[in-house]
């Protein structure tokens, strides 16, 4: 009895890592089949504009929930730059996205951390984090606080 009541509260504790991920920052849903076999992944990494990799920027490592859903907060200490969630098959199996595995199309949409400035200001950039959305033309510049229906396929 006494092991049961220790293990009650890691038991809650997990099931809070698995459900609907509508606490964190960023949110959204894979899907489609991935090109290949093997290990999917996300991460959250540096991006350049034509979804090319920045890669000075460390990447996390993002789980994927149940249902294609997946989650991922903000860095603690963000670069001031553009970011992607992205999925791909780590085919190397070191947990990170290198250049040429398969990945997710790219979604269009820039999370980008600003300290702002006049720079930033011209297009639309406050200090903090933004959602920039380059699907539409104009491109639009937002500041949702948490990104929700931020969807991957592949
Ligand atoms: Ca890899």
């Amino acid at each position: 009895m006494k092991r049961t009541l220790l293990l009650l509260p890691l038991a809650l504790a997990s099931c809070g890592l698995f459900g609907t991920p509508s606490n964190y920052d960023v949110t959204g849903t894979l899907t489609g089949t991935p090109p290949t076999a093997g290990n999917v992944r996300l991460a959250l990494l540096g991006a350049s504009l034509g979804g090319v990799v920045n890669a000075n920027v460390p990447q996390i490592d993002v789980s994927l929930g149940n249902r294609g859903v997946f989650g991922v907060d903000w860095p603690a200490a963000p670069a001031e730059g553009l970011y992607q969630v992205i999925a791909y098959v780590d085919t190397n199996s070191d947990r990170q996205y290198n250049s040429g595995e398969p990945r997710t199309h790219d979604n269009q949409k820039y999370l980008v951390y600003s300290r702002g400035g006049a720079l930033a200001d011209l297009v639309g950039l406050k200090a903090g984090w933004n959602l920039v959305n380059t699907s539409t033309t104009p491109f639009t510049v937002t500041q949702p606080g948490r990104v929700t229906g931020y969807d991957l396929n592949w």
